[in-house]
């Protein structure tokens, strides 16, 4: 019933968001911010600026917008060396057979994801070729949870969004998609991703005629 499938990357393709963490920690332990994995969850699917703005915001200081762009840069390096060694390798289980099942039921790929590195990091799992349209993050203005990214996705896959099925692994990403008003499957957990119409644990999992 669907005519496109619009993928998230981080949390549903590949794990970066552990890359996200290991680079926010030092940063934020640097402003003498404390910083764990509980926190790291509220950060999945929020752009970089946004990201630094809630961890900024346990700071006593107040930082200008020179200071706040300086260390953004600073975790974005940090994250770009980690991701420098990604491969195929870090493609999470069910990834590449969700795509190759939805090239054969004759649907069209996308992928929205807020993430300006989400070029470098399709290229370096080696799928760039599996997506009829990546969104550049560079050019929304609204991360999510605005639906912006995952309306911009379906006019240029040239599908109706109520034809869309969008796959998010985060709460923000998840109302995004509902936002949109597209079919939302939420891959984690379903006391977490309560906007989800069905949330399943990962892609091995997925099977497009259940939806
Ligand atoms: P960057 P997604 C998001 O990607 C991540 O979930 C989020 O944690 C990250 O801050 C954001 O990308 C921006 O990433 O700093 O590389 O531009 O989940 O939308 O694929
Ligand atoms: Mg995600």
């Amino acid at each position: 019933r669907f005519k496109a499938v619009i993928f998230d990357l981080d949390g549903v393709i590949t794990d970066t968001a552990h890359y996200h963490y290991l680079a926010w920690k030092q940063l934020a332990e640097s402003q003498g911010v404390h910083f764990d994995q509980a926190f790291n969850e509220n950060l999945k699917g929020i752009d970089r600026m946004g990201s630094l703005d809630l961890i900024l915001a346990s700071s006593p200081r107040r930082y200008t917008q020179e200071e706040k762009l300086a260390l953004a840069d600073e975790k974005n390096r940090h994250y770009q060396e980690l991701i420098s060694t990604m491969s195929s390798a870090d493609l999470l289980p069910g990834a590449v057979a969700a795509l190759d099942s939805v090239r054969r039921a004759g649907l069209r790929i996308g992928l929205a994801s807020v993430s300006k590195n989400a070029f470098t990091v399709l290229e370096h799992l080696g799928i760039t070729d599996k997506f009829d349209y990546v969104v550049d993050a560079a050019k929304i203005a609204r991360g999510k949870p605005d639906p912006e990214i995952f309306l911009k996705a379906a006019s240029e896959l040239g599908v109706a969004p109520a034809d869309c099925l969008g796959v998010e692994d985060a709460v923000a990403g998840v109302a995004a998609i509902k936002a949109a008003g597209m079919f939302a499957l939420g891959i984690g957990h379903p006391f977490v991703l309560t906007e989800a119409d069905v949330v399943i644990t990962s892609l091995q999992e997925f099977n497009l005629a259940a939806y």
